[in-house]
């Protein structure tokens, strides 16, 4: 896998500095221009993966800038630096968006480095000082099965949380878990570089197991009496034989938490293509009372005929539709017709990658059950959890959330 590289434009060279060193925090390689010429020069030679970029500059703006970039065709990842309002900024977003170019975040300054970090896509996550950081030799390492079994035995795998929220009242619905691993040498590690590898060496099950029991276990010492529920996502290779039901079984047994709680999210995969099988697994875990959602619905390729046939209780539009909605009239249409679909099968619907207030608003007016992504949080550590739902009620009270009052 390639190193990250972040290349900046900024004609204060001391902001250019501190992005740098922030950037650098957050495991990038980075380099810093004040001169446009240089920067285009470095974009040639460099070839990086991230561009930050300040909107105003005194030789050229960064609306220009942008413009050649798009022009060239720039595949970078590019995050938007500057001192003007928020409106400013906002529209050179939708801009820079229309023209092709892939615009990760905006951020006005002063910005913390938490807000760079997060705009990078390489959050903190809550607390930052009890988690590990992504360092440079994260992305260079590899994940043998000899570091899986290690992680495993020692426990260094733990679990997320990203709340998911009613789209008409703002309350609290319950968390998808996300694993992370602490490796105690290179740092965090992201499950797309080390679930592929847990399957491939068949320890699949015995992960997903300790986020059972680390998840559960969590809802039971804070959250035992609310109606929180906890979704964990399930390998397809876990179903050829899911007796994880029983252990799962048994734990809610062990902890008192109504096994109606949680749900498992299953991603469409030919796994479950053998229709009978997998009909047959479902819905005896389905009687054993857990609930099963089909996730990031409408990217795979058999999807209609598995959500009709399969016992499932909810249905997660992919995020790809849910972040494209706004600026594109087809993905509007397709997340409503799979609304609308769902709930014409008596499914929940839930919406992922739900990145801003406008968002929320249409996923509203289309009817959409609940929403999960960035504008509301991201995935936190445990320990922000507390903390984050008090300031997530204070902020639906005030309306922040819908920018009217929210119980209609
Ligand atoms: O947070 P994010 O980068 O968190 O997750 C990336 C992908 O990894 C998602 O597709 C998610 O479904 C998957 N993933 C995260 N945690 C788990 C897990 O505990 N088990 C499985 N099977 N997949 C997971
Ligand atoms: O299991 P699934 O593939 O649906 O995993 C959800 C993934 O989506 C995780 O990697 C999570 O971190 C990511 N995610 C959640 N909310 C948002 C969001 O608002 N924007 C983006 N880009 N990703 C999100
Ligand atoms: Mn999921």
């Amino acid at each position: 896998m390639p190193n990250e590289r972040i290349l900046i434009l900024d004609d204060d060279p001391l902001v250019g500095q501190t992005i740098a060193l922030i950037a650098e925090g957050a495991g990038l390689e980075a380099r810093s221009t004040s001169d446009p010429e240089a920067f285009f020069r470095e974009l040639e030679e460099w070839n990086p993966t991230h561009i930050a970029l300040d909107l105003v500059m005194p030789e050229l703006d960064g609306v220009e800038v942008m413009q050649r970039l798009a022009e060239r065709g720039c595949q970078a990842n590019i995050v938007i630096t500057s001192g003007v309002g928020s409106r400013v900024l906002d529209a050179a977003r939708r801009s820079a968006t229309e023209h092709g170019l892939n615009v990760l975040g905006v951020v006005s300054k002063p910005f913390s480095p938490a807000t760079l970090r997060e705009a990078l896509g390489h959050p903190s996550e809550g607390s930052s000082s009890s988690l590990p950081r992504k360092s440079p030799e994260s992305n260079l390492f590899e994940v043998t099965e000899s570091e899986i079994r290690k992680a495993l035995d020692q426990k260094n795998f733990y679990a997320v949380y990203q709340p998911k929220v009613n789209c008409d009242t703002g309350s609290m619905s319950g968390f998808e878990v996300l694993a992370r691993w602490a490796h105690p040498e290179v740092g965090l590690i992201m499950p797309d570089r080390f679930i592929p590898v847990l399957e491939s060496c068949g320890l699949i099950d015995e992960f997903t197991e300790q986020m059972f029991q680390q998840s559960l276990h969590w809802l039971a010492e804070n959250y035992l009496t609310s109606d929180y529920c906890l979704a964990v996502n399930i390998s397809a290779q876990s179903l050829v034989d899911f007796h994880l039901g029983d252990s799962v079984s048994h734990l809610c047994q062990q902890l008192m938490i109504d096994p109606g709680r949680l749900i498992l999210e299953l991603t469409e995969t030919r796994a479950m293509e053998d229709a009978a099988k997998s009909l047959y697994l479902l819905t005896r875990l389905r009687m054993r009372g857990f609930q099963l959602a089909i996730d990031d619905f409408g990217t795979g390729y058999s999807s209609m005929l598995q959500l009709v046939r399969l016992p499932f209780s909810e249905i997660k539009v992919d995020k790809s539709f849910v972040m494209a909605a706004l600026g594109s009239e087809e993905s509007r249409t397709v997340v409503k017709s799979i609304i609308d679909l769902g709930h014409s099968l008596g499914l929940r619907t839930v919406a992922e990658g739900v990145e801003d207030q406008k968002t929320l608003h249409f996923l509203r007016s289309v009817g959409c059950d609940l929403a999960q992504g960035y504008y509301i949080s991201r995935p936190m550590n445990c320990d922000s959890v507390r903390g984050w739902i008090s300031e997530w009620q204070a902020r639906t009270k005030v309306s922040e959330f819908t920018e009217r009052p929210l119980l209609h």
